[in-house]
């Protein structure tokens, strides 16, 4: 199919507004951490639905769009969500671990234990397509998947922040199981957990560093 046009709607920034939006959105995002303590008051669906209308607005391969999400609030769901991940994670801190990798993640004292999995008020799966269906169930070839899966889920933490609520990018491995309970066909797979809510009022988060601006950053 041939590519059909429509002019771009944009309006350019008034001249100092492209330096304070840059700013603004610089000073919003700067704030956002990673939280293990989640509160349990509850988010109103309408507030996940926007953010999840912003990720998947995310650019992607070909414009394949080849993710799925899963925005879970159900306690029964969330439970067993919880089981099961624990019970990969107590065997990854057992010993299916590489000694360096478990090294790698001392500094953020995590363990097997995940109770924010029923604290937190949702729970998004993020889900990558590997391939495509198409309406006769033929596989249709999907480029840049993870690239792509992750540009949205990175939308989808950046709107959650901006909205307000804290965030978890939660990675259980291998989570297989993410499939099953929430019932995905097999050309999907399970990426990671996007836990969020309000934090505990008592949370506390890692002291860490961001890397100098100068180590990661070169303008040629
Ligand atoms: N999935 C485990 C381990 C873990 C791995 C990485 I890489 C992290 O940045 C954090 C944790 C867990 O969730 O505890």
């Amino acid at each position: 199919m041939p590519a059909r046009y429509r002019p771009l709607a944009y309006t350019p920034p008034e001249p100092g507004e492209l330096l304070s939006r840059a700013r603004a959105f610089y000073e919003l995002m700067r704030t956002r951490r990673s939280v293990r303590e989640f509160s349990n008051r509850p988010v109103p669906r309408e507030v996940i639905e926007l953010a999840l209308r912003t990720a998947i607005s995310a650019p992607s391969g070909a414009n394949q769009q080849p993710w799925f999400f899963v925005a879970v609030s159900d306690p029964a769901t969330k439970r067993r969500i919880r089981q099961a991940a624990e019970e990969e994670e107590r065997r990854f801190y057992a010993g299916r671990a590489p000694e360096e990798w478990l090294t790698a993640l001392d500094h953020l004292g995590t363990g097997p234990e995940k109770p924010f999995l029923e604290t937190a008020p949702w729970l998004i799966a993020v889900f990558a397509q590997s391939y495509g269906l198409s309406g006769h169930g033929r596989k249709v070839k999907h480029y840049y998947v993870q690239e792509s899966v992750g540009l949205a889920s990175g939308f989808l933490i950046a709107a959650l922040h901006a909205a307000g609520l804290a965030t978890l990018t939660h990675t259980p491995s291998p989570m297989g199981f993410m499939r099953e309970i929430l019932g995905r066909p097999e050309n999907e797979r399970p990426v990671m957990l996007i836990v969020t809510g309000y934090p505990a009022e008592d949370a506390r988060v890692p002291v860490i560093t961001r890397k100098a601006f100068d180590e990661v950053v070169r303008f040629v």
